[in-house]
């Protein structure tokens, strides 16, 4: 079921001001959006599919940013922003910021993983301010959409980079190592000449919307390449004799954690999504 019927942060819309307070009285089409499954609600029962909850839309790029520390590098968690961006035909970059906290550069691993399948990734920190002017660059003339969890530092950066704006941070939590949702709604502010940004509230669960389990592998841009390879053309790269993907896998063409986030996504699409 498609909850579209909404205005969401980055619509443009037509509305009426009546005595001073306005009404939205029509959205025009999308460009582009992004949504997720809508959260489970605290305490609530599981109940059937879950509704689809549009997060922003007419966006020229994600930026998907994470941090090294506190809270830490989480890959699973940034797969499941690439397949959405990815299914959504969105361009995306990846920031890693606080690299002050990574002394040694244990990121660069990662670095190297992301980039040799295709992605740009800039490594930040509102800190020592690495890498805030490139990421200033990046975003010039654009509008983006910044998304990650919450406390890898999506508003000390755009502050970094946009001093006038004052978007209110919070701590890190020392004994959980997690943010606590200092930023708490979406919210498009223009920077400069046809620059915008989006800034959002720290995520907790993101599970993508609408994908098929044929599809999903499609998302992942570097089993594009093999996946004419499987045997079956319905292939979900998971158990089926013949599957060019998981041959990748075990060689180690295609990296074992990205294919491990594949299986993960793979199992909340078929737990979920009913065709
Ligand atoms: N050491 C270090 N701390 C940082 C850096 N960037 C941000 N922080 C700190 O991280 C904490 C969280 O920063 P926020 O900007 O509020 O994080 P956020 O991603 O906007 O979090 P939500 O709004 O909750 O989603 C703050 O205490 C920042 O001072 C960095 O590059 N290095
Ligand atoms: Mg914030
Ligand atoms: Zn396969």
């Amino acid at each position: 079921m498609l909850l579209a019927d909404y205005a969401v942060v980055g619509d443009k819309v037509e509305y009426e001001v009546k005595r001073g307070s306005g009404v939205i009285t029509k959205v025009f089409e999308r460009e582009n959006f992004i949504s997720r499954k809508a959260p489970r609600l605290k305490g609530a029962g599981y109940r059937g599919e879950r509704l689809e909850q549009l997060i922003v839309s007419n966006i020229s790029q994600f930026v998907a940013v994470t941090s090294v520390y506190k809270p830490f590098f989480n890959n699973k968690v940034l797969d499941r922003f690439l397949v959405i961006a990815e299914s959504s035909k969105i361009p995306v970059i990846i920031v890693i910021n606080k690299t002050d906290l990574d002394p040694d550069n244990l990121i660069d691993e990662w670095v190297y993983l992301y980039n040799k399948i295709g992605y740009k990734v800039i490594l930040t920190s509102a800190e020592t301010k690495e890498g805030t002017d490139l990421l200033g660059e990046v975003l010039k003339g654009k509008t983006s959409f910044l998304w990650g969890q919450s406390g890898v530092g999506k508003s000390t950066l755009l502050n970094t980079i946009f001093p006038h704006l004052h978007l209110v941070v919070g701590e890190v939590s020392k004994f959980t190592n997690k943010g606590k949702h200092s930023t708490v709604m979406v919210r498009m502010i223009k920077t400069g000449d046809e620059t915008y940004i989006v800034d959002t509230p720290g995520v907790r669960e993101i599970d993508p919307y609408g994908l098929r389990k044929e599809d999903l592998g499609h998302y992942f841009i570097e089993f594009e390449p093999y996946i004419n390879n499987c045997k079956y053309n319905t292939c979900t790269h998971n158990h089926e004799p013949g599957c060019a993907i998981i041959e990748a896998a075990e060689n180690g063409e295609i990296s074992a954690d990205r294919y491990d986030s594949y299986l993960r996504i793979l199992e909340t699409v078929e737990e979920d999504i009913k065709f």
